[in-house]
């Protein structure tokens, strides 16, 4: 039966596992920051200004994806602890081989968001639980995303006025996300 006058439980704490799991959750999504960043960068020095902007505004998201762990962990009773990073390549060799390898890091995000969530049902703690699925429904937006760009990028091959077009439209679609974090989607 349950004690309803109990009022020792009034915090409900996150289970350490789930905790730690959390915490190596949030160390990747800010290293997940640091990579687009140093990919927007180098796309800047190169003249692809849409491509860094994509870039740019794809890091600032990883940033608030680690932010929304943090404060999620902290107001479950737990500790959101603060990882050193390290560095990140400052040169990339093409930007087909920069998009190959944002795809296989959101495959690797996605891989670890599934471990989270396979340890929260381990732990029965259904509320992480539903907390987790925002991040699984964004990994599906996300690597479908890189693979279209990919696509995209092997359809243009080595022409540079395709890449040309490309890296406009990628300016866009970065403006258009921007617009859409601005109205609260992140
Ligand atoms: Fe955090 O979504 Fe990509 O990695």
């Amino acid at each position: 039966m349950i004690d309803i006058h109990n009022h020792n439980k009034t915090k409900t704490m996150i289970a350490k596992k789930v905790e730690s799991a959390l915490n190596q959750q949030i160390e990747l999504e800010a290293s997940s920051s640091q990579y687009y960043l140093a990919m927007a960068s180098w796309a800047e020095t190169q003249g692809l200004e849409g491509v860094a902007a994509f870039l740019y505004t794809h890091a600032d998201e990883e940033r608030l994806h680690m932010l929304k762990l943090i404060k999620y962990v902290n107001e479950r009773g737990g500790q959101a602890l603060i990882p050193a990073l390290k560095a990140q390549p400052q040169k990339f060799k093409s930007v087909q081989f920069v998009f190959e390898e944002v795809l296989k890091h959101e495959i690797l995000v996605s891989n670890e968001i599934n471990n989270c969530v396979e340890v929260c049902l381990k732990e029965k703690d259904y509320t992480t639980h539903n907390f987790l699925q925002w991040y699984v429904s964004e990994q599906i937006e996300e690597e479908a995303l890189a693979r279209k760009i990919l696509d995209k990028l092997k359809f243009i091959g080595g022409d540079k006025s395709g890449l040309y077009f490309f890296d406009r439209d990628l300016g866009g679609i970065a403006v258009a996300d921007t617009s859409a974090a601005d109205k609260g989607k992140a």
